[in-house]
């Protein structure tokens, strides 16, 4: 099914469909109006760290363009717009000294999306920590936490007003254990230990962030976005369904359980327990405060088999192969039906509150020609995976809307530039924008919401 409007037949006439970006891999301008270092800034200025050296200090520009971009949301027929809020643009030493022209440059934002009639989904962190606060150790200390939690209630005390919803975090997977553990994206730390103490300051820095919403902006419906793995046995050994369940509690249950649960999953805490901060009293309820929604990023299914290594450190597992052949252009398997059984499987163990569906899509690489991006496989993969949405809304699981990852090209982290994952091809010498024909696509069926015209 290809037609937008056979596919928009089978949602909700309230469902939402958006576009996603973050801060960091959009706006440039990282020297401009007061923002300092964030650790992005400088992991991308370490050799060999990020695909030749890319950086950014201009990205799309979006901070000096923004105005266009909006523009070419709504153009496209786009109704809800996730971004993320840049935290050494509002207080650029991460503590201390606030900087109202950074809080300006999101007050402008949030007033021209609603001025365009493009709802707000606001994130507080995606990834850019003040570079300052490395210096007392950054997510690997508790002080960050408390740091957090001034951040949010500054920006909610600003913003809050006309937000529709938002986050504490983005993916707080990547900023633990890619960052801390796998040592791939900034701070590039390789170091279980520092892993760990990041693991539960950024889960209390989430539950201090709910209290900040809760405290200056009750009203706007707050949540958290978690990249939940797909965690799929390699065969059906009993080895490598153990293996399974251990990647689930180490990939996802360190941030569902205490977030939902109020506790650590109890063989990562045998496994790792030790090694893991102090919890205070009282850790525990503030991280697993009631939220109003939950954000589910989804790209590929992660497939696991039991590694048998003597020693494994936990989850002692190791990567078994794809089933399916069809791969983006970043290597990640296509694979739809592993979206479908991710959410079954996590309203099965959890008690979930309503979804969305705050990233999705598909590198592809293909350039403009003659004026046009012809990128079917992306437009593919968006139609799939839309479409196991609406399966499980037929099934009954509460999603409430899907944002596509990404509005445009951009800094896609430790791959720099080379990887492309927008609706909108972006040429970055000249920075012109061209939709691409996913993104025409995507428009027309995102143009069938918003305003009812379905009705
Ligand atoms: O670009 C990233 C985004 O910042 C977080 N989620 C995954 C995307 C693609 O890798």
């Amino acid at each position: 099914m290809t037609d937008p409007k056979l596919l928009a037949a089978r949602f909700p006439k309230d469902f939402l469909f958006g576009v996603a970006t973050a801060a960091y891999q959009i706006e440039g301008a990282t020297k401009a109006d007061g923002r300092k270092a964030c650790i992005w800034d400088a992991f991308s200025n370490m050799p060999g760290r990020v695909y030749q050296g890319h950086n950014g200090d201009v990205a799309c520009d979006h901070y000096n363009r923004w105005e266009a971009d909006l523009d070419l949301i709504k153009d496209m027929g786009v109704s809800a717009y996730r971004f993320s809020i840049a935290w050494p643009r509002i207080i650029p030493d991460g503590t201390g000294r606030v900087n109202e022209t950074g809080l300006d440059f999101y007050d402008k934002l949030v007033d021209g999306l609603k001025d365009r009639g493009i709802k707000a989904y606001a994130t507080l962190y995606h990834w850019d920590l003040p570079l300052a606060l490395m210096g007392d150790g950054g997510w690997a200390a508790r002080s960050t936490a408390y740091a957090f939690q001034r951040y949010a209630k500054l920006v909610m005390a600003r913003l809050g007003d006309r937000l529709d919803a938002v986050a504490t975090f983005n993916e707080p997977w990547c900023s633990v254990w890619l960052s801390h553990l796998y040592g791939i994206h900034a701070p590039g730390e390789r170091n279980m230990d520092a892993a760990l103490h990041a693991l539960h300051y950024t889960n209390l820095a989430h539950g201090l962030g709910v209290d900040a919403i809760r405290q200056v902006a009750p009203q706007v419906p707050a949540g958290l976005v978690l990249n939940a793995h797909s965690v799929i046995a390699g065969s059906d050994s009993a080895a490598d369904k153990a293996a399974a369940e251990r990647a689930h509690q180490f990939h996802n249950g360190v941030f569902f359980d205490p977030v939902f649960k109020g506790e650590y999953p109890a063989e990562f805490m045998e496994a790792l327990g030790d090694r893991m901060p102090k919890i205070e009293d009282g850790d525990m309820e503030i991280i697993s405060q009631k939220l109003d929604w939950w954000g589910l990023n989804y790209y590929t299914p992660m497939r696991v088999a039991n590694d048998p290594t003597e020693g494994a450190e936990f989850p002692a597992t190791v990567s078994a192969p794809p089933v399916s052949d069809v791969k983006t252009d970043i290597g990640w398997e296509v694979y739809a039906p592993a979206l479908k059984s991710l959410v079954e499987n996590l309203y099965d163990r959890y008690t979930l509150p309503v979804c969305y569906i705050t990233e999705n899509g598909a590198c592809y690489n293909m350039g403009v020609e003659d004026g046009e991006v012809d990128d079917q496989p992306r437009l593919d993969y968006y139609k799939d995976h839309i479409g196991i949405v609406a399966d499980l809304i037929g099934d009954g699981f509460p999603m409430k809307g899907y944002f596509a990852w990404s509005l445009m090209d951009n800094f896609e982290w430790a791959e720099g530039y080379k990887m492309r994952f927008g609706l909108v091809h972006v040429d970055y010498d000249t920075q012109t924008r061209t939709v691409k024909k996913s993104g025409k696509w995507y428009g027309t069926l995102a143009s069938l919401f918003g305003g009812g015209n379905l009705g």
